[in-house]
Parts: structure tokens; C-alpha cells; sequence
């Protein structure tokens, strides 16, 4: 079964991972250069069964970033947390109020004024992906602002029409606006490549929780590249995932016990209800799946 791969990986890195202290203070075991590979062909997707992935949370974040906005405002109204503890983070240490996560998220979407202030996440991934910023430099030296990139309908075109390319790449990674950034990227940097009349695709991770980032991150991936493909008129082939620093949280021991105990079962099915007209009009009632019957969810804290 495919998920043994993430269950290897989970396992080596808990036994076999080098301990060090993060940016969270919390601690993490690591291994740094990690590799997993899935095939997607017959709508198979990497979609966790040893516990519930809640891979429609992920597929509306995935949808967020293709409108390329940054705003949490939109993820609060569909009930979508995943971003809201970075806000939340600034707003608590910037004004001493120590609101609840709940009343936070209410108040964003309640108030526009408010979300506009304090739901902004800065030039994360939609932005860059669909609308990364360009300067047209003048002969005097100085520079104005260029029309903004989308990368995403570039990759499309270049699939269409160049399918041989090695350059169909989507970069979160924009060295100049890191600082401005909720959180820089961790899902950093898309490949996607045509064999056969096949898309393959890759994704590099620089930074990855393994317990509670990973088994999202991969079903992210994998949509994307199933939109690529079903938008470019291709099979979906490979999808490859390579992470940089590979991790598990020192605090979430009872999570990998439990889950390292679990045995996979059942192979989930995609299916894509339509064919929208691009790659920015999907809805989420478009996606579809089928044999998914988990293990139970498993909580454990998120390091901010
Ligand atoms: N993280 C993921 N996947 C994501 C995401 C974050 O695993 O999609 F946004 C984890 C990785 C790391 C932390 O544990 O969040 C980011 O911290 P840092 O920027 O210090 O690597």
C-alpha cells in the first residue's frame, strides 16, 4: 500500500531523527532530504487512511490560493482555521486582548474593517502564484511597478502548447517579500513534466510537520496537479514529494504511537464532477471521492 511510505518516513524519523530545537521552541526530530512517490493514475490519490484527513478543509484552502487571495477572511466564512492562529498571534500580542480562536474568526467575518486589519497574511502563496509582483526599471534608475505574473495560467499555457519544457514551475519562494510573509513558504516550489501523454508532478517542501502538515500538503499537491491535468487534456501520472527538513514535533508522541500502530486499508478515489473552463473556476462540490473510509481523526497541538 502506498502509505507505507509515510508511515516509513513517520517511524524513521521518530526513531532514527536527530533532535534539535526549532524556531517554535517546542523541539522536533529531523531528517533532512526526504523523498515520496505516488501514482495517480485511476484517480488514486496520497490521502491518509490510518487517520481522517479532512482533505475537503485542504481543497478549500488549495481554491483560496488560486483566487490569490491572502486575506483569512474568505477560509473563516467557510469555517477553514488552517491560517487563523498567525493572525490571531499578532492580534493578542498587539492589542493584549486574549480573545478566543472562535470569537476571532467570528469577528473577521463579521466586521470587513476588521479582517482588512488584522486577517492580512501578507504576499503568501495565492499572491505569488497568481500575481507575483514586477518592476520595469527606468534609464534613470529608478522603477515603477510592472503588471503582476500568474504563474498558474503560465503553467497551463506552457503545458498546452511547449509540453517538452523542463520550466513548468510554480515558486512561492519570493526572496524579496519573505519578511512580509504570515508564515514563508513551505510548499515551496512546483515542477510539473509530460511523458507519455502523462503529467507528472513534484513538489519541493523545505519545511515539513510531518504529523499534521504532511498528510495535507500531499493531498494539496496531488489536487493540483489532477486540475493541471484534467485542464491541459493529459493523464495524471506521477506525483513526486521531496521535503528539505522533515520533522515530527517532540509533542506529538501520542499521535505517531497511535498512528505507527494503525495498518493502512483501502485505496480513496478523485473524481472531478466537471471540466470548469480554467483553472480558476473550480467549486468545491466538483470533487468527488469515493472508498474513503479512515481511522479516526488524531489531534495534537500546532507549533505557531
Ligand atoms: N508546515 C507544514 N506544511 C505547511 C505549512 C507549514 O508542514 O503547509 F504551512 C509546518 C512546517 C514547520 C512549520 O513545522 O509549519 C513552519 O515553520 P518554519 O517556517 O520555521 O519552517
Amino acid at each position: 500500500h502506498p502509505e507505507w511510505q509515510y508511515l516509513d518516513l513517520m517511524r524513521q524519523i521518530w526513531e532514527h531523527g536527530s533532535e534539535r530545537r526549532d524556531r517554535t521552541g517546542v523541539g522536533t526530530r529531523s531528517v533532512f532530504g526526504t523523498m515520496l512517490r505516488f501514482d495517480l493514475a485511476d484517480g488514486r490519490m496520497p490521502l491518509l487512511t490510518t487517520k481522517r484527513v479532512y482533505w475537503k478543509t485542504a481543497t478549500r484552502e488549495m481554491l483560496w490560493f488560486l483566487t490569490g487571495d491572502t486575506n483569512i477572511r474568505e477560509l473563516c466564512k467557510q469555517n477553514v482555521q488552517i491560517w487563523t492562529d498567525w493572525p490571531l498571534d499578532t492580534y493578542r500580542r498587539e492589542t493584549g486582548d486574549d480573545i478566543s480562536r472562535e470569537d476571532f474568526s467570528a469577528r473577521i467575518v463579521e466586521d470587513a474593517a476588521f479582517a482588512a486589519r488584522w486577517g492580512e497574511l501578507g504576499p503568501v502563496y495565492g499572491k505569488q502564484w497568481v500575481d507575483w509582483p514586477t518592476y520595469q526599471y527606468q534609464a534613470d534608475g529608478s522603477y515603477q511597478k510592472g503588471p503582476g505574473i500568474n504563474q498558474v495560467a503560465q503553467v497551463v499555457e506552457s503545458l498546452r502548447n511547449n509540453p517538452g519544457s523542463r520550466r513548468h514551475i510554480i515558486e512561492g519562494w519570493n526572496v524579496a517579500q519573505l519578511d512580509t510573509m504570515a508564515l514563508p513558504p513551505c510548499h515551496k516550489t512546483y515542477q510539473f513534466h509530460v511523458s507519455d501523454g502523462r503529467l507528472n508532478g513534484a513538489l519541493y517542501q523545505r519545511s515539513c510537520d510531518v504529523a499534521l502538515g504532511l498528510p495535507f500538503n500531499l493531498w494539496s499537491a496531488a489536487l493540483l496537479q489532477r486540475m493541471m491535468a484534467q485542464q491541459t487534456g493529459l493523464e495524471p501520472g506521477e506525483f513526486v514529494w521531496m521535503g528539505g527538513d522533515t520533522h515530527l514535533y517532540l509533542n506529538h508522541t501520542d499521535l505517531v504511537e497511535e498512528q505507527l500502530s494503525r495498518t493502512p486499508d483501502g485505496e480513496p478515489v478523485l473524481t472531478i464532477a466537471r471540466k470548469p473552463d480554467t483553472i480558476f473556476d473550480y467549486k468545491i462540490d466538483d470533487f468527488v471521492v469515493e472508498n474513503y473510509q479512515p481511522q479516526g481523526a488524531l489531534k495534537a497541538p500546532i507549533a505557531v
